[in-house]
């Protein structure tokens, strides 16, 4: 496979300012006639280079003649236009959607025709450059059967119709230049649930959210996010919509959550569809940061584009962050930002810390789709934070103007982001671009020092190594800190912003009369590793008292983690200091029942692991389960007053209503883990009774853990309640293979035989084998089932979708992590994997990287 690197980056010989595309549709067919407007930059000729994918050409015309002057090179074309310095270039191709497995490029889904071209599907319609740095003007005509494709749609607005015997035609033109991979088209029979948005200039912008028919019922909360969305980037950003239509389709077949199609975003049904009866509030919310995030990309990725797709942090990086902030603003901003960062370190800390570690910036790729990671995501909207940090929100603001200002229809870098916060901000950000070329969670070590009354902290920062990068050096961040006295005395070192930028530095804390309570990284104002070493009590002095509530949560959870990884060890840890410390935090549910749910809950099987030299899968869930078992046997009564009381009723989707669904859930979790005989039958009744879906998959997937004769039951009712309901199926595939019982691995080789389980939806297969595969003693199974498992499913999977194959290699990836034996048999089977003829790039560079 070719490695493509940044450093070799140059503009290309030629600019395509207007593109005019002409569409016979047809499910097993579709024509594409495409005319090019040309215009040489380079001052020499030079050819001009048309990436193809599977696509054929029969011939090529340039200014309406036929032109004899092409070749294909692979499968690309290339068109040698002398010394012209203009030229309209045509190109007609027909393309099979129905058989297009790929979903990339434009493909079939329930009879619909919709497309997907980010990163490089542009090329599997017609032959295009088809990089971010070409922008053009869109004209989009397309013809096909009335009664098939009643609905059709693309980019910008449509600017004329006609009817021609069965078929119909729509003429669509986009005002706006863009890159290829912001292109789409839909097709299809479909309804729409129309609205409006009126923005800060006074326009009326119409909106529409397209679905199947009997899906337009659930699409009220979609088309809410989309209207706070609009509402939010005037009033944060002062950024406003710009085309006078503004389009989502829903479709239940797609690689990933949705696209940013400028003026038409398309998206997996997942992140449209939701009512009370089949979704949870996290699907709710999960609807409303995807609607808000693609909404937002139309600034900060439409308008300013990337210039490369090494610059892909440039707008996801920077997307995320502004999607976190809205969903912030719209509910609770502590417990989403401990959402938020339990899914960095759920995701991108041991991608991080992994075979396939890369900056948020990476320096070269094989297949571009394996870079949509945590990484360039997750930890890039961590970067965009941290400025945003160091320089506070009006300068932040300025900053934010200055580049959206200075590029408004280009495409930009990462470097333009940074130069345009230095400048708006005014402050130096030289050290701070490390961010952008090392890879590697950062980690600090603090130690106290005394002198005296005086206390102080010691920082120590180490970047570590990782592929291709052995030597690191420090980075620039800013560390919220503050300090307590825990005597009563009062003595404070309130809420502080240091700015570390050396390998080790002081930090002054002041005068206490004994060693204070030190709450560190408060907000996780940094995405770094914390290493400090503080007693159980001082813990739990800092989960009751501290005045930041992520600092508390941080705390209790340092607690239970500290506990489970001396237990998993073959210590013994300090149950009872966490028994306490949970049920002071319980004190506060009425209050705060939202956040009192995500502090109580205790870490991830995963994260527990991520804290061990070696991981023991085995060790880890029994010390889980115990630690649960004895949280639940001590506070057993306060986890039955907690489902005594009646559950919030589900329409209600206010932060405390949620967060008291959330914390019925926690509570029968821990209750389950009592092992008391009453439970199945209560769980069940919550199963049986419960008004939205939040609560029955709360009861069914605690159900799911046991082998009660309700579980059975359970799961059937489920079934047949919602089996023709494809995102609620899902969840019935998901509870499963999220089980913890000892034979998950054999229930999870079952259900790949189920009728109502295939390859060909991505959804789907990401409800069975990606559940699966984050069920960590279940796929680490010591026999190696669970590895064979997954193996098995890339090497089936990879010839119809690479792209979702290749994602589910990643866990086998962190052999490096685990015992001897385990390894082994993980590096057995990315080599089966490598092994068989005619992988996929995507599933070469994921399974080779994998084994380095
Ligand atoms: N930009 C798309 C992701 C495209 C992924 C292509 N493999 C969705 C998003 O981040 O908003
Ligand atoms: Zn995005």
């Amino acid at each position: 496979p070719v490695t493509i690197h940044r450093g070799d980056y140059a503009p290309l010989e030629w600019q395509i300012p207007d593109i005019a595309l002409d569409f016979a549709l047809g499910v097993e067919q579709t024509k594409v006639s495409a005319a090019l407007s040309v215009v040489r930059h380079a001052a020499a000729p030079a050819p001009l280079l048309l990436r193809g994918d599977g696509l054929t050409a029969a011939e090529v015309r340039v200014d309406g003649a036929v032109w004899n002057d092409w070749r294909m090179d692979g499968s690309d074309l290339i068109v040698d236009l002398g010394d012209r310095t203009a030229a309209v270039v045509e190109v007609d191709t027909v393309i099979a959607p129905a058989s297009n497995t790929q979903l990339m490029g434009l493909y079939a889904s329930n009879n619909m025709l919709c497309t997907q071209c980010e990163a490089e599907g542009f090329r599997r319609i017609t032959f295009h450059p088809d990089r971010p740095d070409v922008l053009s003007r869109y004209k989009v005509r397309m013809t096909g059967d009335k009664a098939t494709f009643p609905i059709l749609l693309s980019n910008g607005n449509c600017v004329e119709q006609g009817e021609a015997g069965n078929d119909h035609w729509a003429l669509w033109e986009d005002p706006w230049p863009k890159p290829s991979y912001l292109f789409a088209l839909v097709a299809g029979d479909l309804v729409v649930n129309r609205d409006s948005f009126t923005t800060m200039s006074g326009r009326e912008v119409e909106l529409g959210i397209w679905v199947r028919k009997g899906d337009e019922a659930r699409t009220g909360h979609a088309m809410k996010a989309l209207q706070d969305s609009m509402a939010w980037d005037e009033r944060v950003y002062g950024r406003e919509y710009d085309l006078d239509l503004f389009n989502i389709v829903a479709v239940s077949d797609f690689n990933m959550g949705a696209m940013e199609n400028k003026g038409l975003n398309i998206f997996n049904t997942r992140y449209i569809l939701a009512d009370p009866d089949t979704a949870t509030d996290v699907d709710f919310d999960g609807v409303e940061g995807v609607v808000a995030h693609e909404y937002f990309h139309n600034w900060s990725g439409n308008r300013v584009t990337c210039r490369d797709w090494f610059q892909l942090s440039l707008k996801e990086g920077f997307t995320v962050f502004r999607d976190q902030n809205f969903s912030a603003d719209m509910g609770s901003p502590p417990v989403k930002r401990i959402e938020d960062v339990r899914l960095l370190r759920a995701a991108q800390f041991p991608e991080d810390a992994g075979p396939l570690a890369h900056p948020i910036r990476p320096d070269s790729y094989q297949e571009i789709s394996n870079f949509y990671t945590a990484t360039i995501y997750n930890k890039g909207a961590e970067i965009i934070r941290m400025m945003a940090t160091l320089l506070g929100p009006e300068r932040f603001r300025k900053g934010t103007d200055l580049y959206f200002d200075r590029h408004d229809g280009e495409a930009a870098t990462c470097e333009d982001f940074v130069r345009a916060m230095e400048e708006g901000g005014d402050i130096d950000l030289k050290q701070f671009r490390r961010w952008y070329e090392q890879a590697g969670t950062p980690r600090l070590s603090l130690t106290l020092a005394q002198d005296g009354d005086d206390w102080s902290l010691d920082i120590r920062q180490a970047v570590p190594p990782t592929p291709g990068q052995p030597d690191k050096a420090p980075m620039m961040m800013p560390l919220r800190l503050a300090a307590f006295a825990m005597d009563g005395s009062g003595a404070t070192l309130p809420d502080t912003l240091v700015t570390l930028s050396g390998a080790a530095q002081r930090v002054p804390l002041g005068r206490f009369a004994s060693r204070p309570a030190l709450s560190v990284n408060r907000g996780f104002s940094a995405p770094v590793i914390v290493d400090f070493e503080r007693a159980p009590g001082e813990l739990a002095w800092l989960a009751a008292h501290d005045d930041d509530p992520f600092a508390r949560y941080e705390a209790l959870q340092q607690l239970m983690l500290d506990t489970l990884v001396a237990a998993a060890s073959g210590d013994t840890g300090d149950t009872q200091a966490v028994i306490d410390a949970v049920a002071q935090t319980l004190a506060g549910a009425a209050a705060d029942p939202a956040f009192v749910a995500e502090a109580v809950l205790l870490p991830s099987e995963a994260f527990i692991g991520d804290q061990m030299v070696t991981v023991d899968p085995d060790a880890i869930r029994r010390e889980r389960l115990a630690l649960q078992a004895a949280i639940g046997v001590a506070l057993e009564s306060e986890w039955r007053a907690v489902l005594a009381g009646a559950a919030p009723p589900a329409t209600d989707l206010s932060s405390k209503a949620k967060g008291g669904r959330r914390l019925r859930g926690v509570a029968l979790a821990y209750l389950a883990a009592t092992g008391q005989d009453d439970v199945p039958a209560l769980a069940f009744g919550i199963f049986s009774g419960a008004d939205g879906m939040t609560e029955r998959q709360a009861a069914l997937a605690t159900l799911a853990h046991g082998d009660s004769d309700e579980r059975a039951h359970a799961l059937d009712i489920f079934y047949q309640r919602y089996r023709d309901n494809p995102l609620v199926l899902d969840k019935w595939f998901q509870v499963q293979a999220w089980s913890l019982r000892p034979d998950t691995v054999d229930a999870v080789k079952a259900l790949a035989q189920h009728p109502d389980f295939t390859l060909a939806n991505p959804n789907r297969v990401r409800s069975l084998y990606g559940a699966f595969s984050g069920n960590q003693a279940a796929f680490h199974q010591a026999d190696g089932a669970g590895y064979r498992l997954i193996a098995d499913l890339v090497i089936a999977l990879d010839p119809k979708n690479p792209q979702t194959a290749a994602k589910m290699i990643p866990p086998l990836g962190r052999w490096k992590r685990f015992d001897e034996a385990r390894g082994a048999m993980m590096r057995a089977e990315l080599e089966r994997i490598l092994a068989q003829p005619g992988l996929s790039r995507d599933v070469t560079e994921q399974a080779s990287k994998s084994l380095a």
